[in-house]
């Protein structure tokens, strides 16, 4: 809003020349998310308990019994500071942020409607799986409708450390794009089993991606370091410093011993998101280093389920997804969490390095 009302007069105050700058839009999104999300968390905590939200909890972990009746859906506050700062500071005439919005709000919908449906059948049962993952599907088609019809945006694969391979798979990158987006969602929700353990290398994801996009969005830098250069995409990085400041400010709140857990309304949408923000800055592959640790937990459950039944009944890990399997071998929650957020930071930092190594 700033940006489409101040830039128009800056022939008359030089002054709002500053929010031309997707950097300083980015850091303004960043900090409104985030104070807004401190701000607005305990009353919001207060309001999800009152409206009973509380989480019904396994016996399978019996570390898990103290966190009976912990409110969750805690992704609507997230979801409430993104927009309030998005609307403050993006503008909002660029067609790229609305679409990014939409697929964090669609998936984040699905989320809700398997989060009311638990709580209201108290037992914990949400929505069929065959329903959420149609309900996801159709979120992403719409997502990636956008995209393949975008003349800006070609059917290429970009494969990371090869910089002259890009193969063309054509009308097969719109069932592609669909499954990146499902799959990362379905992935984050599976991490959401710790408090902070999805959120932290969530956040980690959305920077590594914001500067992924910045560069993406500039001729300059795109062309010197040899990434597609899409005009208008640089703007979704006030969106994932947005995410950011939200995500942040969720895990305030989130931190062990978690306050509020985020639902499917949370893990589903930045699930969804992230998957989107790899197709926009056409670094599809790489989201599945950035992601490594949501890829990780994903097939420690995979590989559980098919040896259970080849075997008939044995398993690999005590439990899956893996960090229940460290829980059971009495590795304290908080230690499991910052281990995981450490992998994630260096999952980043490799994924990064896909810039310059090639
Ligand atoms: C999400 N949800 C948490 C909270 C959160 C196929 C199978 C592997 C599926 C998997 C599953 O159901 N995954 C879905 C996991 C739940 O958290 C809620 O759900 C939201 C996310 N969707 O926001 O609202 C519990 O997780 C804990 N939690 C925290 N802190 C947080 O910040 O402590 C969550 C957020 C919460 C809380 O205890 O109640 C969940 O785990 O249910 N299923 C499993 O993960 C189950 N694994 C399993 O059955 N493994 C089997 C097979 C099927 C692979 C095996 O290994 O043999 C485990 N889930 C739980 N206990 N809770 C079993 C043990």
């Amino acid at each position: 809003m700033f940006y489409n009302l101040l830039v128009p007069l800056t022939s008359e105050w030089s002054v709002f020349n500053v929010f031309r700058y997707i950097s300083f839009r980015s850091m303004a999104a960043l900090i409104t998310a985030l104070v807004l999300s401190i701000l607005v968390g305990p009353r919001f905590i207060t309001w999800l308990r009152r409206l009973k939200c509380g989480q019904h909890i396994h016996e399978d972990v019996e570390a898990h019994a103290a966190k009976a009746g912990t409110p969750t859906m805690g992704g609507l506050l997230m979801l409430t500071s993104l927009s309030v700062s998005l609307l403050l500071w993006a503008d909002l005439t660029n067609a790229y942020v609305w679409q990014t919005f939409f697929v964090f709000a669609g998936f984040g919908v699905v989320g809700l409607w398997d989060d009311l449906s638990k709580l209201r059948a108290h037992r914990n049962k949400g929505i069929s799986a065959k329903a959420k993952l149609a309900a996801q599907i159709v979120v992403a088609f719409f997502a990636m409708w956008f995209l393949f019809v975008n003349p800006d945006y070609s059917n290429n694969l970009t494969i990371p450390f090869f910089k002259g391979l890009s193969p063309d798979i054509g009308w097969l990158y719109l069932p592609f794009g669909i499954f990146v987006m499902v799959a990362s969602s379905n992935a984050v929700n599976l991490t959401d089993g710790l408090d902070g353990l999805a959120i932290g290398p969530s956040v980690v994801a959305v920077i590594v991606f914001s500067i992924f996009l910045y560069i993406t969005g500039n001729a300059r830098f795109a062309s010197y370091l040899f990434v597609p250069y899409i005009p208008g995409v640089g703007e979704v990085t006030v969106f994932c410093a947005a995410l950011v400041g939200a995500g942040l400010g969720f895990l305030w709140f989130n931190a062990y011993p978690a306050q509020v857990f985020m639902g499917d309304v949370g893990s589903l949408s930045i699930g969804g998101v992230l998957g989107y923000m790899a197709l926009l800055c056409k670094q599809e592959l790489v989201l599945a280093v950035v992601g490594g640790l949501f890829v990780a937990e994903t097939l420690s459950v995979i590989l559980q389920v098919g040896y259970f039944r080849w075997t008939g009944g044995k398993r690999i890990f005590r439990m899956a997804p893996i960090h229940h399997h460290f829980e059971l071998k009495g590795v304290p929650e908080s230690k499991i969490i910052i281990r995981f957020w450490i992998m994630s930071i260096l999952l980043g930092l490799i994924a990064l390095s896909v810039l310059k190594l090639r």
